[in-house]
């Protein structure tokens, strides 16, 4: 059986004291040469990266994206060059010349670490909280994963057993998002989590006695997490032994996450500059830097040299990675052999495709029928799960209300608990009422690839969600966010719940898609290519039933959903377009029959993704919106902001007022989304 991951206590050679002085220098060398950047940190916690990098780290350099190595996430992603010495150093790929042009145009060392660009980053960090928090959606799906594939193995032993690694600054545990996740990971008892706090008392305005005076281990510790602390030696570096320890104990604590605060100084060892807010964010200077490379005794060398020495001694991290990375090859196969069932469905999600007949027995509805979009989901969930064990997901205390309930399927909990139906090996999370923190763990529920995760709310709150969402799309993960409740049709709950401007809001972050079917229909098309196309993406669902169309039906629809947009209702006679999302294509039908009987002949359009659409081949855009149609109206429940750039010469009904509490069908009219509304105002388009 695989080598547990705890390892011998490290010893600590002079050769690892010139590695962190060579990483300080490289540091202080690479801001000093691009002119701007945070030295501060990254100089701070060169031994804490040599130390994890060198010892802790189950990793392969030779293979950054081995599903069986350990996950590192700097949370503070100011402090890029901790991460990029350290891929430079044991052998990422990444090299000095690398280095050298950091934060320049097109470089693969951006200012901040973004996954994609550079070998060996996990997680694109830099919004503080963003990394901690999507942490423990990698630890929380790990171990999901685990339970799925190989739920027999003792603790430690599975090929699936990973350990999520984090360093996080004061920023990061200062923000809202920090609390819900770690609430959330007490919570769930993630033992294979462990974070250290750098708490060098540092934030950019000054010492953090003035914002930030609580006492943080205590507050992790009530929220059911192992805390130690790690004093900083007497000269202010870091005490290299005793943070060994406290990772060694933490590997031990493994049904609790791990939070070590760990105490530092902030551009140790620069005389001047250590300790000051001053370092966090700008050159040293020249002469501070040459005193610094003094007493880090490499003042006699030219920038950015390396010593060979130092070198073939971090590069030996590549043949501890291959080792562990072909013992993990040995446990595999033993795995595979042994469970060949579960060895197949893992190659499947690895290959993050669909097994076959996977959309055999889709709910169906009766034509005519008032079905409420997200209890089409939720019909459609219920179908889907059991087949596709990668959909892993929940809601933020709305299980009922966002249609994410589901008959019969086991909620994800710790070991030992006493809800009902529930298990480590659960694929349903009840997130709790933390959008912001379930967002984030849904981008790092992602990053392994083998999982489709989802996670609802109402649409109003994802501005809670925001900033994740933003990254999600940055980082191109396939994860699903469910928004329910998405107009003034949710009716009395008020205008504190009925978006406005979210649609929009949402469609405005680049490569992410917004998806509003029109009815039960379009909501198993929108399911079936948002399964099919594995991109960022939300899925945005009524409260109130709305009518099973006969157009919707079918081959043509799903071909139409995935293309963005297609046409559900047509005359070879047709002047006037009327184009419509969501709740509003039925909307649209009506006021065309009304036009109809005045002599009008018009087209609908139902417009699912405006992203799709925008993506669809031109002669698809030209079929569904030909240019010779220049009468065009769009008709949705939301701010009317982007719809402009696809009606032409024509007009945009929408909402850009609050709404208030009252019965849909009042709210509608009062915004003026009435098929009588919408006829007229089509009429008044053809002069
Ligand atoms: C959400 C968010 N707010 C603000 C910032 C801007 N910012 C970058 S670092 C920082 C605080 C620096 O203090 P700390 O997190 O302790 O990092 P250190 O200076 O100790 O490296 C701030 C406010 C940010 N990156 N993310
Ligand atoms: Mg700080």
């Amino acid at each position: 059986m695989r080598t547990a991951p705890t390892l011998a206590t490290v010893t600590w050679q002079p050769i690892d004291d010139r590695t962190v002085a060579t990483a300080r220098r490289l540091t202080m060398d690479a801001v000093e040469a691009a002119g701007h950047g945070h030295p501060g940190t990254a100089m701070a916690l060169a031994p804490v990266a040599h130390l994890l990098f060198g010892s802790h780290l189950r990793h392969d350099p030779n293979d950054p994206l081995w599903p069986g190595r350990d996950v590192f996430i700097l949370s503070p992603g100011h402090a890029s060059l901790l991460l990029y010495c350290q891929l430079y150093l044991t052998g990422y790929g990444l090299e000095l010349a690398d280095v050298r042009s950091f934060r320049r145009a097109g470089s693969r060392t951006p200012g901040h670490p973004e996954r994609g660009h550079t070998p060996g980053v996990e997680l694109t960090t830099g919004p503080l909280g963003q990394g901690l928090a999507s942490a423990v959606g990698v630890a929380l799906s790990d171990r999901y994963v685990r339970s799925l594939l190989d739920p027999a193995a003792a603790p430690g032993q599975s090929p699936f057993d990973r350990t999520v690694y984090v360093i996080a600054s004061d920023g990061d545990v200062m923000e809202g998002v920090t609390a819900e996740a770690a609430s959330l990971a007490g919570h769930q008892r993630l033992g294979r989590l462990i974070v250290i706090w750098d708490d060098n008392r540092i934030t950019i305005d000054g010492d953090t006695q003035v914002a930030f005076t609580e006492d943080v281990p205590a507050r992790f510790a009530s929220y059911g997490w192992h805390t130690t602390a790690v004093a900083m030696a007497e000269d202010g570096d870091v005490d290299v032994p005793a943070l060994d320890a406290a990772l060694r104990a933490a590997q031990q604590a493994d049904d609790r996450p791990s939070f070590i605060r760990l105490q530092t100084t902030i551009a140790y060892p620069a005389p001047q500059a250590r300790g000051t807010a001053a370092a966090h964010g700008a050159p040293l200077g020249a002469a501070e830097a040459a005193r610094t490379r003094q007493l880090l005794g490499v003042d006699a060398e030219a920038a950015f040299h390396i010593d060979p020495e130092v070198l073939a001694h971090t590069r030996g991290a590549q043949v501890r990675g291959a080792h562990l990375h072909e013992q993990w090859r040995v446990d595999l196969q033993r795995w595979q052999d042994r469970e060949p069932a579960r060895a197949a469905l893992y190659t499947r999600m690895t290959a993050g495709t669909l097994p076959p007949d996977w959309d055999a027995d889709l709910p169906t509805w009766p034509i005519g029928s008032e079905v409420a979009t997200r209890k089409a989901s939720n019909a459609l969930l219920n179908a889907l799960v059991p087949r596709l064990p990668e959909l892993w997901g929940g809601s933020a205390d709305l299980a009922e209300s966002n249609g994410t309930r589901l008959t019969g399927i086991p909620a994800g909990q710790p070991a030992g608990t006493t809800v009902a139906n529930a298990s480590p090996g659960g694929p349903y999370i009840h997130f709790g009422v933390r959008e912001h923190a379930m967002a984030a763990a849904l981008n790092g529920a992602a990053l392994s690839g083998l999982l489709r995760p989802y996670g609802a709310t109402f649409l109003i709150f994802s501005d809670y969600q925001r900033p994740a969402i933003r990254l999600s799309a940055l980082m191109d993960l396939p994860a699903t966010f469910i928004w329910t409740h998405d107009s003034l049709g949710l009716g009395e709950d008020g205008p504190t719940h009925q978006p406005v401007e979210h649609l929009w809001a949402l469609r405005a972050i680049p490569g992410f898609a917004v998806i509003r079917p029109a009815d039960a229909h379009e909501t198993r098309a929108a399911w079936c290519a948002l399964l099919e196309q594995r991109g960022p993406a939300g899925l945005v669902l009524t409260r109130q039933p709305v009518p099973v169309l006969a157009q919707t039906d079918g081959e043509r629809a799903r071909a139409g959903v995935r293309a963005g947009g297609y046409v559900v209702h047509d005359s070879p006679a047709a002047t006037v377009v009327l184009i419509a999302s969501g709740s509003e294509v039925a909307l649209c039908l009506a006021a065309a029959e009304l036009l109809d009987r005045r002599g009008i002949a018009a087209r609908v359009v139902s417009m699912p993704c405006l992203e799709w659409f925008e993506q669809s081949p031109p002669a698809w855009q030209e079929e569904v919106l030909p240019a010779r149609l220049t009468a065009r109206l769009a008709v949705e429940a939301g701010s009317p902001l982007g719809w402009w750039r696809w009606v032409d010469r024509g007009d945009v009904m929408g909402v850009t007022q609050f709404g208030a509490s009252a019965d849909p069908a009042s709210l509608f009219a009062g915004a003026g989304l009435t098929a009588e509304a919408v006829a007229d105002r089509a009429a008044a388009l053809l002069g």
